[in-house]
């Protein structure tokens, strides 16, 4: 017995070949990747990881830390990433969730986690973005090469928390076969190959840089220009020497800023990818006015990996998500009695196939709220099939904003501003901006002569939510506007704010 995706990423690479190129120009190799992720592997080993066991990691972008999820894949555990961005109120929420054996952080916040992990009897090590820390230290006294633990397909790879449709931040359940089923789909779907070399500027915490992007890369034997953040001059330089760039819209809006990109830079290149949030299809028409290429929209989630695309041939069409993956089921149904619709009519979007998630990590009643009894996953977005089979995704079912690619969930932001002395209460809603698509924007009604101020509210946040959660911009009014039910109307709200950013080009 095997391992079920370890064994499959394994056979398709050349050890000779390149697989990372640090913006340095130092390459690693896929030997000396693999030789690295099975030192880890047994790192994880010594320190007493057990097949299943949770592996949680909040650390920067580096090779290494890519290399620690393999190590994980090998060991049979399942591995948690978490947003660098998430303070300790956050992580200690994860922490305590999922009970993982191992915590994994930077050296920095070491000590602030210490309390939190040994509150859960979890051990610690450290992994900085230089290969540095406790656990490489460790690593580097072990035999690279490991016996990868067997894995079958339904065994779990990973949990990644996310806001999903309701509630508090939920851990879906990754197995292998969701990852490697999905990454072989995009790698046939983008047509990917070992001639390919990606330009990989994501963080590797979200499904996006870490199982689209990188999965389909090392499945397809693939190097990539490994960067530790998006930076338009940095991506804009290597276009000329690489062929595919994954991306949130907010690169494609930051790189048409860009005066580099232009067809001659592009001219190696022959696939854009976007995803994780609309893109707008003004956004669309003018890259391919600059670059001549239309970019490839697609629509995934944390809890199904990718479930459309735009076609690799024939049309991409501005506004749409393109087609049901091959092995993709989706339907459009009525949100409230689930009966399937008609092409054109818009619904709650559902699918169903080997990339669906396993449910969420100890909440068997919210998972059974999620699937219909015939297994489809509902997403909580709404949508239609126009005419030609194109999915468009109209809006969301779900109370959720989406910035430069994050979700936010607005009831956690709105519970810490109601906590606030002077705050009667508040309402936080998205508002188009034009850098992060929708930029977190909170509503607050204060108490009568309460000294309460948009800076102090944001300042009030610094520990307690990670950076892209907190509001953009804080305005004061004196009631919430509310429908007969005594519901906040936040689609009023999002219509007087509408022009919030663009008025003041404030960020
Ligand atoms: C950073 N900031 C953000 C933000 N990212 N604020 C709101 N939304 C965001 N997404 C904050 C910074 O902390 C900073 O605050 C200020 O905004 C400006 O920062 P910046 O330097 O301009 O931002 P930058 O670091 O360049 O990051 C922007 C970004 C990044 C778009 C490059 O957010 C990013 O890489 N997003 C990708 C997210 C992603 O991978 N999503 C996939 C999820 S998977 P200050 O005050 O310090 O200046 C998924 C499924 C699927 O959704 O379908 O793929
Ligand atoms: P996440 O929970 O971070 O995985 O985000 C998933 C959500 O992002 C989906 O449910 C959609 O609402 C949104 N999303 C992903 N891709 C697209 C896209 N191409 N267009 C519109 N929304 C998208």
């Amino acid at each position: 017995m095997g391992n079920h995706l370890f064994d499959a990423i394994r056979a398709g690479v050349d050890p000779h070949a390149t697989f990372i190129e640090k913006p340095d120009g130092t390459v690693i190799t896929y030997a000396e990747a693999l030789a690295l992720s099975g030192q880890l592997a047994a790192a994880l080993v010594s320190l007493g990881v057990q097949p299943d066991d949770r592996v949680a990691v909040q650390v920067e972008k580096s090779p290494e830390a890519l290399m620690l999820y393999l190590a994980c894949v090998r060991a049979g555990a399942i591995y948690l990433p978490l947003n660098t961005g998430y303070t300790l109120a956050e992580l200690d929420y994860f922490i305590g969730d999922a009970e993982p054996a191992l915590v994994v952080v930077t050296p920095e916040t070491e000590a602030g986690i210490m309390p939190i992990a040994t509150a859960k009897a979890a051990k610690v090590a450290t992994l900085d973005d230089r290969g540095g820390g406790s656990l490489m230290a460790l690593a580097q006294s072990q035999d690279p090469d490991f016996a990868d633990r067997a894995r079958l397909a339904d065994d779990l790879a990973a949990i990644l928390y996310t806001s999903g449709t309701t509630g508090r931040s939920k851990g879906a359940m990754l197995s292998h076969d969701n990852l490697l089923s999905n990454a072989l789909t995009l790698k046939e779907y983008w047509r990917f190959s070992a001639r390919d070399r990606l330009i990989h500027a994501l963080p590797i915490f979200h499904t996006h840089g870490l199982f689209v992007a990188s999965n389909v890369t090392m499945l397809s034997g693939a190097s990539m220009a490994f960067l530790p953040k998006f930076d338009a001059d940095q991506v804009v330089r290597l276009l000329p020497s690489s062929t595919v760039l994954m991306g949130v819209p907010t690169f494609y809006v930051r790189l048409l800023q860009h005066p580099g990109l232009t067809r001659e830079q592009v001219s190696s290149m022959r696939l854009f990818v976007s995803g994780s949030a609309p893109l707008l299809a003004e956004t669309h028409r003018q890259f391919e006015t600059v670059t001549g290429h239309a970019i490839l929209e697609r629509y995934g989630m944390t809890e199904t990996n990718m479930n459309t695309s735009n076609p690799y041939d024939g049309d991409r069409i501005a506004g749409t998500v393109g087609f049901p993956l091959p092995g993709v089921s989706l339907r459009v149904a009525d949100p409230e009695t689930g009966a399937v619709l008609a092409a054109g009519e818009t619904g709650m979007i559902e699918v169903k196939g080997p990339n669906v998630f396993k449910g969420y990590w100890r909440m068997p009643e919210k998972t059974a709220a999620e699937f219909r009894a015939d297994g489809y996953f509902i997403t909580g977005d709404l949508g239609l099939i126009d005419a030609r089979g194109y999915v468009q995704i109209v809006g969301r079912g779900k109370d959720l904003i989406i910035s430069g690619g994050y979700n936010i969930y607005p009831k956690e932001v709105e519970t810490e501003i109601d906590q606030m002395d002077g705050v009667v209460e508040s309402a936080v809603i998205g508002v188009s901006h034009p850098d992060f698509g929708e930029g977190v924007t909170a509503v607050v009604v204060k108490k009568p002569g309460a000294a309460v101020t948009e800076e102090t509210i944001i300042s009030a946040l610094q520990d307690r939510l990670a950076k892209y959660k907190q509001p953009k911009r804080v305005v004061f009014v004196d009631d919430l506007p509310r429908n007969t039910m005594g519901k906040v109307q936040k689609n009023s709200l999002r219509q007087t704010y509408a022009d919030l950013y663009q008025a003041d080009g404030s960020a």
